[in-house]
């Protein structure tokens, strides 16, 4: 299948290559559960989600029983990939350094097995979101402790699990830990608009990134290193208002640039400089980024063999001129949420332009900009992966099926324009839907549902949805209908 023909060709066609990897994306602390059993150290999430009392992440979809299950789905379903997080607080329960748990370690032997017995390659990422709880508090990678501890992990797991994983990412998202935590205040420990931290925070997460790198590449490891990014086109609002421009720039800096230069660069362009320093100087603080990290992070930043992009959303910016108002739609009422910070700007929703239930806003299109500034900014990029796209809907099982052609079509949607930037020179090599099952939503508990198999939260029973059968035909043959 599609074997023989260019990809930019088979791409102008719909087609994707037969190496393409098509699968669903997974976070450990989304899915597993077990979060307190086996030896698992704690996260700042236990306590925050414990206090709040809005949802709890145990037993989510209960992947640390049913992974055979869903590995044997994925595979029925055509797919040849899954993306997987190792909890580190399962594997080093106080972080740090210490003795790693042995049933831990060897629950990530026995997944990646039954990742290979299934054909259904692993795409392993070191951190999604959940930094041992001693770490965190301390003051995560704020504190350099937490960067070396970091490197420690990254080694352990290279050196673990070198013989049955091939594709590694360091982080995931580190504009959402950064953002949430220090901007939007949803996250633990949460703060509002303190952009400095949250600027410093990228920074010093990416330094991290960068000696996990150098440690993969000098340990002589085999496969694959990168970083995933959350990465949103900034558009003006008015693409002719002066100011409406400054805060797409701005905006772009605090979620993509600043992340993009560091990946690829190794060090911040002047212009991308200029608008850190503005940013700081907003939020009354100031940030340093001393030689000595940049020139760790400047040879890394040829050494990265892929960019996995989660690709949700872009943003639309106006021009803001008054006191910071934020509110997180986190419950699904549409049209409650506001996002207007000092120094930065207002994203604004675009009349015409649609929105789920949780006012995210669907911009397929925004998919292949980024890819092209990517390809055109920094050409020593190698690969890219659309690691997370998928759309949060309040999914409802009738009659033992879910009708889910609103997520079908969105999916659709953004492959079309991944295949375009493909046609366009793009190196694109695979898909993965946010997400493969049902799984706990951060700040959102269990009504956004983002599945290909719907899961009943009593019984855990699986029910794949029209999408999953969609995709399926997709996966196997090779092509948009
Ligand atoms: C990404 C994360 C995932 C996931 C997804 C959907 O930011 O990598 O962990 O949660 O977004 O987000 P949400 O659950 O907030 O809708």
């Amino acid at each position: 299948m599609n074997d023989q023909i260019p990809a930019q060709e088979l791409a102008a066609q719909g087609r994707f290559p037969a190496d393409f990897v098509f699968g669903g994306a997974t976070a450990a602390y989304q899915v597993e559960g077990a979060c307190r059993s086996h030896g698992k150290g704690k996260v700042a999430w236990d306590d925050y989600l414990a206090e709040q009392g809005r949802f709890s992440p145990e037993p989510a979809c209960d992947f640390y029983n049913r992974y055979d299950d869903d590995l044997e789905l994925s595979e029925r379903f055509g797919m040849n990939g899954i993306r997987v997080s190792i909890a580190w607080s399962r594997i080093f329960p106080e972080g740090g350094t210490g003795e790693p748990n042995p049933e831990g370690v060897a629950f990530y032997h026995d997944l990646f097995a039954s990742c290979h017995a299934h054909g259904v390659e692993p795409y392993v990422t070191l951190h999604h979101f959940d930094s041992p709880a001693a770490l965190y508090t301390n003051g995560d990678f704020l504190n350099p402790e937490t960067i070396d501890a970091f490197e420690a992990y990254a080694r352990f797991c290279f050196d673990e699990y070198g013989d049955e994983v091939t594709h590694w990412f360091t982080f995931n998202e580190i504009a959402a830990a950064t953002i949430n935590r220090y901007v939007e205040g949803t996250w633990p420990l949460g703060k509002r608009v303190c952009l400095h931290e949250c600027l410093q925070a990228q920074h010093n997460t990416m330094l991290a990134h960068a000696r996990a790198v150098l440690a993969f590449k000098r340990g002589g490891h085999r496969g694959s290193i990168g970083v995933i990014h959350a990465l949103e086109y900034k558009y003006p609002y008015d693409p002719n208002d002066a100011a409406d421009i400054a805060a797409a720039a701005n905006d772009d800096v605090l979620q993509n640039r600043l992340l993009l230069d560091a990946t690829f660069r190794g060090d911040y362009a002047p212009g991308t400089m200029a608008i850190i320093e503005r940013l700081c100087a907003a939020s009354g603080g100031s940030v340093t980024f001393p030689e000595s990290d940049l020139a760790i992070m400047r040879e890394a930043a040829r050494l990265n063999d892929c960019l996995g992009i989660n690709y949700y959303q872009s943003r639309f910016l106006k021009a803001y001129d008054g006191e910071s108002d934020l509110h997180h739609n986190g419950t699904g009422d549409k049209g409650t949420g506001r996002w207007r910070v000092a120094g930065v700007g207002e994203r604004a929703l675009r009349p015409g332009i649609p929105t789920t239930d949780w006012d995210w806003i669907i911009y397929p299109k925004g998919l292949f900009d980024l890819m092209m500034d990517i390809a055109l900014r920094y050409p020593n990029y190698k690969e890219l992966l659309i690691t997370e796209n998928g759309m949060g809907r309040k999914d409802e099982l009738v009659d033992g099926t879910v009708d889910d052609a609103e997520r079908i079509e969105y999916v659709e949607d953004h492959l079309r324009w991944a295949l375009k930037a493909v046609e366009c020179g793009v190196n694109v090599t695979g898909y993965f839907m946010w997400s493969l099952q049902d799984q706990f939503s951060w700040t959102n508990g269990y009504n956004k549902r983002y599945g290909f198999f719907h899961v009943d939260f009593e019984t855990q029973r699986r029910t794949p949805k029209a999408s999953a059968y969609w995709f399926k035909r997709v996966a196997e043959t090779g092509r948009l209908a």
